[in-house]
């Protein structure tokens, strides 16, 4: 397999190219930094936005988080290493316009608010509350604003290494190689059995975050909820469960307020876009619509389609079995007829 062993050697050389772990200042400053309370960060509503805090807040309202779970006395995690760990996967989120640090961070504070005032975190143990936030924390790591398709089309060697999921398992590497990293394994007081099944709900969690998986799992999962399945304790529908979650959360730009939300859908074309630009200068092929500058017109009908193929039945099939995180299913409605007037204005 000298294939996939050179695909890794180059993988890793890029990794070797730069400090991966955060400075020993940068993170002393964080550890005597002070935490405010989770309100002030607005932390438990689903309407949170990012755009408001400042780069050092944006840590600081992780660890809000992490506090507010008990996960730093339950697990024992040293204060100084959950913040060298957090600096640490920023870190490691590149500059794309969407799939940046950012998103990241919305996505975990989507997952504190299902597990909160969605009341989901009855239906957890914290072992699994603290996987679902790393794996929020870390599911885009190092994402360079290029799908799967595009690995596939240009035959990146994370491409030879995963044929199918190749970016979710690159994050998965990423989030892999921090906490094994000098001074930031988080879970380094678990017994051995709690952090094999901690390191399995953050894997399964990550690599749900791929759509193809995605519309896999919906069918199952709804299988379950028809059956009139309440007893979320087997390990099977547990992973069913945790996938659903993390496409929530993953997705749930889409029911932030209008203003909001028009904002981020600019952010996500702007990065399809550039991916568009390259397939039209590297590989001289014409992208698809989503992907294709020329044909921004099209944005509107497209968040339409979006929203009635995947975020609204996945919505509605979590709210039908846990009503309180509802306002992520309106908010969706809403953005939907303000998309749709702008499609008919086309
Ligand atoms: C998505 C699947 N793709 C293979 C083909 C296109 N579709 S789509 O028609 O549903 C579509 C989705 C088309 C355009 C879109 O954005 C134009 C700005 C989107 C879209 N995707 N819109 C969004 O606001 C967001 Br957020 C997203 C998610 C982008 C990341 C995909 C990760 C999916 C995780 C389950
Ligand atoms: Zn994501």
């Amino acid at each position: 397999n000298a294939c996939k062993l050179m695909a890794k050697q180059k993988v890793a050389l890029e990794c070797l190219s730069y400090h991966a772990t955060a400075s020993a200042e940068q993170t002393q400053k964080l550890v005597n930094d002070k935490i405010e309370s989770a309100e002030k960060y607005d932390l438990y509503s689903f309407k949170f936005i990012d755009f408001n805090l400042c780069d050092d807040d944006t840590s600081r309202a992780v660890l809000c988080m992490f506090l507010q779970c008990n996960l730093v006395s339950k697990f024992q995690i040293p204060y100084e290493v959950l913040c060298r760990w957090v600096l640490s996967v920023r870190k490691n989120y590149r500059p794309v316009k969407y799939h940046n640090w950012r998103h990241a961070l919305n996505v975990a504070q989507t997952m504190f608010a299902m597990l909160k005032t969605g009341k989901m975190e009855r239906f957890m143990t914290d072992l699994e509350i603290l996987g679902l936030l790393v794996a929020c924390l870390c599911h885009d790591l190092d994402h360079r604003g290029t799908n799967n398709a595009f690995q596939t089309k240009t035959e990146s060697p994370l491409a030879i290494l995963y044929t199918t999921s190749t970016m979710e398992h690159h994050h998965f590497d990423q989030c892999v190689m921090i906490l094994n990293s000098e001074g930031n394994n988080i879970f380094q007081a678990l017994s051995p059995e709690d952090y094999r099944s901690v390191m399995s709900t953050v894997e399964n969690a990550i690599l749900s975050t791929d759509l193809a998986m995605y519309f896999k799992k919906r069918n199952a999962f709804l299988e379950l909820v028809e059956n009139g399945e309440f007893d979320w304790q087997s390990e099977e529908k547990k992973e069913l469960l945790c996938g659903m979650m993390m496409t929530a959360c993953d997705v749930s730009a889409i029911a932030k307020p209008w203003e909001v939300q028009h904002r981020l859908a600019k952010l996500v074309a702007d990065e399809f876009f550039d991916q568009g630009d390259l397939e039209k200068l590297q590989l001289n092929t014409q992208p698809i619509a989503m992907m294709d500058r020329e044909r921004k017109d099209e944005l509107p009908k497209m968040q339409v389609g979006f929203i009635d193929v995947i975020c609204l039945p996945l919505y509605r099939v979590l709210c039908d079995t846990f009503p309180w995180i509802t306002p992520l299913y309106e908010g969706t409605l809403e953005n939907r007829r303000n998309w749709q007037d702008l499609a008919e204005k086309v």
